[in-house]
């Protein structure tokens, strides 16, 4: 899944792509890179990024949305607001990425009502504004894990089959270095959950308190990073530099098939 930001202040790639030509141009270039879906967000939710309305978000995510309707590639759409979520589908978005898990008021009804459109349930310990103040759990695997079992079990009373879902640990909202390694440790006891996991790692600050180095030097970290998640279980990768990561991925599979 190749990352398009179109919003000010993303935390790796903030206002690189708000202008809509270079969303697009950006978009098509990951396609080229191997994406197999795109994900296209309007609000940024890096630690104390600022809220965006409904109407800001829709005016920078859909036009990026209604010129892609002509490639083939399933787009995503990174989003909480129950009204963004609508009039994506409605132009044709092929999932939901919700990093508010279908909390917001609205947001289940929104999903429940549109048959086809797959949904991720991300874990997070507080809002964007304050997830990174004082992070704190018993045991984070078990915590993140019975909340998105609490989440499936909210969407599918809601309506909305598991066939339909993904989940994602939530990978750096409301998580020290020690909550995020642990979960990537254990990612692999996530599958008992009994749908698909996605992971986003890429270009995260985890990976900088590791190996020291700022947001634009993450390449191989965040390479090695989505090549971890996998191999514990991961069936999607949240991810900036696709071509890397296609590569390293290339690699795994080759050795899992004995061929290429
Ligand atoms: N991470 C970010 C945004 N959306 N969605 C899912 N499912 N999982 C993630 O880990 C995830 C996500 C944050 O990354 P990014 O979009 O690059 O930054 P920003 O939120 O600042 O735009």
């Amino acid at each position: 899944m190749g990352i398009v930001n179109v919003t000010p202040d993303s935390f790796s790639d903030g206002g690189l792509y708000l202008p809509k030509q270079r969303a697009v141009e950006h978009a098509k270039n990951l396609i080229a890179e191997g994406a197999d879906i795109l994900d296209i967000g309007g609000e940024s939710t890096r630690p104390g990024s600022r809220q965006v309305s409904a109407d800001e978000e829709l005016r920078r995510v859909m036009p990026v949305l209604q010129a892609l309707t002509d490639t083939d590639i399933p787009i995503s759409v990174d989003t909480s607001k129950p009204e963004v979520m609508r009039c994506a589908i409605e132009a044709g978005a092929f999932m939901i990425n919700d990093v508010n898990a279908l909390r917001s008021p609205g947001a289940l009804d929104v999903v429940a009502l549109h048959g086809d459109v797959q949904v991720c349930l991300m874990h997070m310990q507080g809002t964007p504004q304050n997830m990174q103040a004082n992070p704190s759990y018993r045991d984070a695997v078990a915590e993140v894990m019975d909340f998105l079992r609490q989440r499936i079990d909210e969407a599918n009373a809601a309506g909305i089959a598991s066939d339909r879902l993904v989940i994602d640990p939530g990978f750096g909202f409301g998580k020290t270095l020690p909550h995020n390694l642990a979960l990537l440790n254990r990612l692999d006891e996530f599958i008992t959950l009994g749908v698909p996991i996605l992971a986003g790692l890429s270009r995260k600050s985890m990976l900088g308190a590791i190996t020291g180095n700022d947001i634009d030097r993450r390449l191989h970290e965040s390479v090695a990073a989505a090549l971890l998640a996998v191999v514990k279980g991961a069936k999607i990768v949240r991810v900036h530099d696709v071509k890397a990561t296609k590569a390293a991925l290339a690699v795994y599979t080759a050795m899992i098939n004995g061929n290429v």
